[in-house]
């Protein structure tokens, strides 16, 4: 056996999963470890997106991370500024700052067949050689710009939500936004009040649950949530296990699911009068097919007097504004494009090459797969947390992040011990688990419900995890070495039939 040694690893993105990696190998005890982000702030997500409007529709005492709780959330549903100043508060409360280097963003990983190392290469040049490297890259990351024609001759600013510039000014101006998800419907809302006029272009109307989003947090909540430790973990544990039921709506077709899609119609039904306007908001697939959007604000902001839905779909962008099919000119002075992320391009634009120069393009060519949300064929010793089936549709993230970062100490911890070297998934186990993956995909409610959404990846797969929380807690519970390739001397294989 091996001395006992000290893994280099590199974290690469410095979000909610970056954050909660950095926390779990320092308290594992490892010394040697960065997490490189490209921003010039952590939080991810959290930190890229900061529209006008921006909220969390997840309620904040489960949207943090097990290890960090903040009894003090103002709001119920907490505003994107105040998760960013948790995601700081909590970096810097573990003393994780000095682990992290910000405006370091990572542009190619490479294997080394001969070291069984990897070299990790900055944008300015540097290079890193780490034991292992972590792709916590986040899913919602790449913006989506939609290929319209003549969009870049637009007179005026054309902005996407995940990269606002807040010099834009929209408050008196006529302002388009194009996108009907969780996105468009914020940043609809808290524009219209402003707006001297608000068109929102909708291409698929979506299902928007009503839910008081700015009601405070109870009062006196946050004093006996800081005074009880406990009684704030009892609640934390007690909203994961009730946030069970939102897997068990989406996956099987029972009463609740039936339940909650009532309760899309009727907020619909209540709230939008005009039953024209009401016929042009009403999706033709099932409630929760989507990513379920939620808003207490929306239906009231688009039946304003100086908003208009527009379901005409659009043909081009003129310098002066917006052309529907039906021949129309919509002039506008702001473009807001609310059109979403390429949510299957984890890692990307970096360059990432494993094991006989096989490229994560290669590998995925039909599609991102993984084992279990974090191990991939071909690359040793890499992983991802939060990766492919990652559970963005129905279980915490911070609690998926945690249990996969813990799976991987665990690893780390027998590279440690010098019991094992190289660390490579299967291409059987990977395999079964997808096929796994893709049975239990076949009753969910993505997939049956009749629509198309981003949770599915061009060949139709469903990209997220189709399976409850026990079912994931069990599968990282600890490493499963069958499933595996350890060691330097085990045959490379032929990577190209991978
Ligand atoms: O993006 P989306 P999003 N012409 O992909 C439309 C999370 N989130 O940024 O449905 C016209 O859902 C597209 O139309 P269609 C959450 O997980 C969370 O809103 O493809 N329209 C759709 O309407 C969410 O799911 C919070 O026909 C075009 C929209 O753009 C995820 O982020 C808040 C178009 C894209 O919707 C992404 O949401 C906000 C085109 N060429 C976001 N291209 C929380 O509260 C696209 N569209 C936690």
């Amino acid at each position: 056996m091996t001395a006992r040694r000290s893994p280099r690893i590199v974290v690469i993105g410095a979000g909610i999963a970056g954050i909660t990696t950095a926390h779990v190998l320092q308290e594992a005890g490892f010394t040697d470890f960065t997490v490189y982000e490209k921003g010039d702030d952590v939080g991810g997500v959290w930190h890229w997106n900061h529209y006008p409007g921006l909220t969390c529709d997840v309620p904040s005492q489960l949207y943090q991370f097990g290890f960090a709780p903040k009894p003090d959330w103002p709001k119920i549903w907490a505003s994107g500024p105040e998760i960013q100043r948790y995601h700081r508060d909590v970096v810097e409360r573990l003393g994780l700052s000095d682990r992290i280097r910000l405006n370091a963003e990572v542009v190619s990983s490479v294997f080394d067949d001969a070291t069984g190392r990897w070299t990790v290469t900055l944008a300015d040049g540097e290079t890193v050689d780490a034991d292992f490297v972590v792709c916590a890259t986040g899913v919602l990351h790449n913006p989506s710009i939609p290929d319209i024609p003549g969009l870049h001759s637009f007179a005026g600013p054309v902005v996407h939500t995940a990269r606002w510039d807040d010099d834009v000014r929209t408050s008196g101006q006529r302002i388009a936004v194009i996108g009907t998800g969780s996105t468009g419907v914020q940043v609809v809302s808290a524009l219209q009040p402003e707006a001297r006029e608000l068109l929102h272009f909708t291409r698929t109307p979506q299902w928007i649950l009503w839910a008081p989003m700015s009601l405070p947090q109870l009062p006196f909540a946050d004093t006996v949530l800081a005074a009880s430790p406990r009684l704030h973990h009892a609640l934390y544990r007690g909203l994961l296990w009730g946030s069970g039921i939102l897997a068990d709506i989406v996956r099987k077709d029972t009463w609740r699911r039936r339940a909650v899609q009532a309760y899309a119609r009727l907020s619909l039904r209540a709230q939008v009068r005009d039953s024209d306007l009401r016929a042009d908001l009403t999706p033709d697939y099932q409630p929760l097919c989507k990513r379920q959007v939620v808003s207490g604000t929306y239906y009231r902001a688009i039946t304003a007097g100086n908003a208009d839905l527009v379901t005409e779909s659009i043909t081009e962008v003129r310098p002066e504004g917006i052309v529907t099919a039906d021949g129309r000119l919509h002039e506008v002075d702001v473009i807001i494009l609310a059109t979403g992320f390429r949510a299957h391009d984890y890692m990307r634009p970096m360059t990432v090459v494993g094991r006989g120069g096989l490229t994560i393009d290669e590998a995925w060519r039909d599609g991102p797969r993984a084992y279990r949300m974090t191990a991939i064929p071909g690359f040793p010793n890499l992983f991802t947390v939060l990766g492919p089936n990652s559970p963005t549709g129905s279980i915490s993230l911070q609690y998926t992040a945690e249990k996969t970062a813990r799976y991987l100490a665990q690893w780390f911890d027998l590279f440690r011990n010098g019991e094992v070297d190289r660390i490579e998934v299967t291409e059987e186990a990977t395999a079964e688990f997808n096929a796994q993956v893709a049975a239990a995909s076949e009753t969910t409610v993505w997939k049956t419900g009749g629509c198309d959404s981003w949770y599915l990846t061009e060949s139709g797969a469903v990209d997220l995890w189709p399976f409850d929380r026990a079912t994931l807690s069990r599968m990282l519970a600890r490493p499963d070495r069958s499933h595996f390739r350890l060691g330097a001397d085990e045959p490379l294989g032929d990577s190209a039939a991978l």
